[in-house]
């Protein structure tokens, strides 16, 4: 009898851990995954990344007014005072008002454009409010993942051409083996630090991209808006093996993300420990009991 349920309680963990990965690697949303022919830059899902949006399409607007002047005045110049059709020269030179408004319209373009610009930044930098921590280091090649509240942490490495499988959605170079989850809505911090050279960790969806530096931490913050699995790429040459350091992180409802630090937390001690107290136990509940004094 006792058996029995030992049988099967075994079965039941040994499949939940069994699943574990697979429910981790499952197929999600894409929902800023770059498409052929798409024009412009991934779909934005968290505040600070619409911001970017705004602001560069703000900035689309100020060059496109400033090339189209100055490609007027180039045309003024070209078919108003060539040889031809100017062929004697005024002598005149130095224009105060001229000279004035060709140094304050230009000093107005980067006042207007530094404004939005500097507000951004220190929108990017805000960090006051954190619900939680995701604390990046950057290896040669690979990612490590901490989450100081939950005490999880683990490494991503990448899945190499002959272990993607197209037709889950996988793409190539840009799946790992562990999956950043996170929470949907939710204030989050992230710390960016390397061990060994420097790394930049990037997700282009999020607005983020930091430098991952060794011998200390940069900070900056996320709050991402929409559920799914998101993905970026190192971004700061850092060795032979750059190209194989891509990121992939599965946005989750709160309560999935609940569920996430609870099965990485806890099954794997239990899981190992099932197996070898299995022909000894009457009694489960010593089981983990045992386990510390024979360490
Ligand atoms: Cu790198």
């Amino acid at each position: 009898m006792s058996r029995l349920t030992l049988a099967i309680s075994a079965a039941v963990s040994s499949f939940l851990f069994l699943t574990l990965p697979a429910w981790a690697q499952e197929q999600m949303p894409q929902p800023s995954f770059p498409h052929p022919w798409q024009i412009g830059l991934q779909n934005p899902v968290t505040p600070v990344a619409v911001m970017m949006h705004n602001f560069h399409t703000f900035l689309v607007w100020v060059i496109s007014a400033i090339s189209i002047f100055v490609l007027i005045l180039l045309l003024i110049v070209i078919f108003r005072f060539n040889e031809k059709a100017n062929p004697v020269p005024a002598k005149w030179s130095h224009n105060t008002l001229l000279e004035v408004l060709w140094t304050a319209i230009p000093v107005l373009a980067l006042v207007i454009i530094a404004v939005p610009s500097y507000r951004l930044l220190y929108y990017m930098d805000r960090t006051t409010e954190a619900e939680m921590t995701l604390k990046i280091t950057g290896n040669q090649w690979y990612w490590s993942y901490e989450y100081p509240d939950s005490e999880v942490s683990f490494d991503a490495l990448a899945l190499m051409a002959e272990e993607i499988d197209l037709t889950k959605g996988q793409h190539r170079l840009l799946e790992t083996d562990e999956h950043v989850v996170l929470p949907v809505d939710t204030n989050i911090r992230i710390l960016f630090t390397a061990t060994d050279v420097i790394h930049a960790w990037t997700i282009p969806a999020f607005g983020v991209k930091l430098d991952n530096m060794p011998g200390r931490i940069n900070e900056t913050w996320t709050r991402v808006t929409q559920t799914g699995r998101y993905y970026g790429q190192c971004s700061e040459l850092c060795g032979v093996d750059h190209s194989n350091m891509p990121i992939v992180v599965d946005v989750v409802t709160k309560d999935a993300y609940a569920q996430w630090v609870a099965a990485k937390k806890a099954p794997a001690p239990a899981a190992e420990a099932a197996p070898a107290e299995a022909p000894a136990a009457d009694a489960p509940a010593e089981a983990p009991a045992a386990a510390p004094t024979v360490n």
